[in-house]
């Protein structure tokens, strides 16, 4: 019988990838590659190429003593085709392949490059998620606008977590008002489980090392899980140390402390060596053993069930051009500072520095430290989703492009979010301990000590006003701008200008 190509894919490392469950394992080749054109379509950070491709390697091993004929390509073999659909060829023509099974990438730019292929590729859905294209696009059909919660309390019902009988547990369906306690001072967080590098993550990280040395980011000391062992082990520490917590400091940032009560699992889950079930049915359970209360519980699950199942939904529904989109015109470049932390701005400074060491930043740094600021100062939202794309360990388009093109930059005109995130430094300095060691001062509104964060909140207002004017959200805002006395309000504007100016001309801020 001729022998069929299947595809295995950096972030499809499950047995149960659809591709896997179609194919015959006495018949068919497993194709898994390191290439060239995946590590540098954007610079993306050494701990995350590092991370997929120790896992890479670990899972076409498991295959291979599952009895799988695995055809596995490293990075520094000789005659690395550099790209899947390359990959794809050699292979086909070293076994006399006609056929290749895959699942559906999670990009557009790799779907189209399966199309494009010269053997006819047969491609799955990708089952991995909740919900499929088609109930996405059901729920979405008609509706005036897509509201995450409308979505999320579906997929409560659907999957029946934290339900007593057709109602909510603890009496209302989101906690979100019970989950923005700021970090007390040394709240003794354990932080998520670390794993020391084996032999095969030590290869991985010298190959690293010798050919990404470039790109942003510290790739030792390297800590991540590599395989669904050790990922399983990760997530069993997370129920037990930290969910408890998770509710209740949410939105904290610390100093001290980069991972709080957070589940650091995005990229096991983004990968495949985690499931959404799994995680799921491991915070419900503890809940129901009275482990955990019901605002941690239900505030993570609707992390995973609502807002990463809809940011999925989002990106396949809106198509290709999503991450063109660039509703308010902004036109700035990304400041240099975003690649080396070099910025008096405390917050920023923090936040980037921990991206850089862990390739990690949890959901309110990049949200309201990082995505806020780079909304306020009109930053072209395509430079924002290159490097958010390149910079964390959990990033693949199809779940950075909503929440930064969407979510984050609201460059999509609304789809994601009714109203753009901005805020001024009051909202940072109340979740975290950033203020008071910043060069800037928090308490002052316009001039050259005030925290930027304070006049580039108004000055965007201002210039957005046709955009944002009638938005209900924000009237009390615009009512607040508008009584404020004129003195005040053009200096708030000129500060503005002063500190875009700099930004723009490359002066440190
Ligand atoms: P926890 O705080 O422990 O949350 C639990 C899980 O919920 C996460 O592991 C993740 O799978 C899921 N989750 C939480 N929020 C979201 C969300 N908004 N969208 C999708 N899933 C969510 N997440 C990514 O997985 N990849 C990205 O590239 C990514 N880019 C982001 C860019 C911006 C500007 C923003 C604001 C958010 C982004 N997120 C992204 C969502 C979120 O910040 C990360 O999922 C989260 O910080 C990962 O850390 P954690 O595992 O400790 O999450
Ligand atoms: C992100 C990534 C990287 C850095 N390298 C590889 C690779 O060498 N081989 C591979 O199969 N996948 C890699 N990936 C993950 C892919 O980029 C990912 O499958 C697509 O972006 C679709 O989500
Ligand atoms: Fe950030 Fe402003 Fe606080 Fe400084 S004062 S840390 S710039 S919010």
């Amino acid at each position: 019988m001729v022998k069929r190509l299947v595809l295995v894919l950096g972030d499809q490392l499950t047995e149960e990838i659809a591709a896997l469950r179609e194919a015959d394992r006495d018949r068919d080749v497993v194709v898994m590659a390191e290439v060239a054109d995946e590590a540098s379509y954007v610079p993306h950070h050494p701990k995350k190429i590092a991370f997929i491709f120790a896992a890479m390697r670990k899972f076409a091993e498991r295959l291979t003593d599952a009895g799988w004929d695995v055809r596995y390509r490293k990075l520094d073999d000789e005659g690395n085709a550099g790209s899947i659909v390359g990959e794809l060829l050699a292979r086909a023509e070293e076994t006399g392949a006609t056929e290749i099974l895959a699942t559906e990438p999670g990009e557009w730019r790799l779907i189209s490059a399966l199309e494009d292929c010269p053997v006819p590729v047969h491609v799955f859905p990708d089952d991995r998620f909740l919900a499929s294209h088609r109930e996405f696009e059901d729920w979405a059909d008609g509706r005036k606008e897509l509201r995450m919660e409308w979505f999320y309390r579906e997929m409560r019902r659907k999957t029946g977590y934290l339900m007593e009988g057709d109602k909510p547990a603890g009496g209302k369906w989101n906690h979100d008002h019970d989950n923005r306690k700021p970090a007390p001072d040394d709240a003794g967080f354990s932080g998520p489980m670390q794993f020391t590098p084996d032999e095969t993550v030590e290869a991985v990280l010298d190959l690293v090392e010798e050919r990404f040395a470039s790109n942003l980011g510290t790739l030792r000391p390297f800590w991540f899980a590599t395989d669904r062992g050790q990922a399983r082990r990760a997530l069993a520490h997370f129920i037990e140390r930290s969910l408890p917590r998770f509710g209740d400091y949410q939105d904290a940032m610390l100093t001290g402390d980069r991972f709080l009560a957070h589940s650091v699992l995005s990229m096991y889950l983004n990968a495949g060596l985690l499931t959404w079930r799994e995680i799921c049915d491991a915070a419900a359970a503890a809940y129901a053993a009275g482990d955990v209360p019901v605002n941690s519980a239900e505030g993570f699950i609707r992390q995973i069930i609502g807002w990463r199942e809809y940011m999925r939904g989002v990106y396949f529904l809106e198509g290709p051009d999503y991450t063109g989109r660039n509703a308010l015109n902004h036109r700035r470049k990304l400041p240099g500072f975003y690649w080396d932390a070099e910025t008096d701005m405390a917050c920023l400074s923090h936040a980037i520095a921990e991206t850089r060491d862990e390739a990690y930043a949890h959901h309110i740094q990049r949200l309201m430290v990082t995505g806020n600021f780079a909304l306020l100062a009109g930053i072209d939202p395509a430079e924002v989703h290159e490097w958010y794309l390149s910079v964390y360990a959990d990033a693949y388009e199809w779940v950075e492009a909503p929440n930064v093109i969407g979510m984050s930059q609201f460059a999509d005109g609304g789809i994601v979010g009714s109203k753009p995130y901005v805020s001024g430094g009051n909202y940072i300095n109340r979740m975290s301990d950033y203020c008071n060691q910043c060069a800037y001062d928090v308490r002052e509104k316009s001039g050259e000590n005030a925290c930027p964060y304070n006049y580039l909140y108004w000055a965007f207002l201002d210039r957005h006003r046709d955009h944002f004017a009638e938005n209900p959200r924000m009237a009390n805002m615009y009512r607040t701008w508008d009584r404020m006395d004129d003195a005040k309000r053009r200096a708030t504007l000129d500060s503005a200008e002063t500190f875009l100016g700099r930004l723009s001309r490359g002066t440190r801020v």
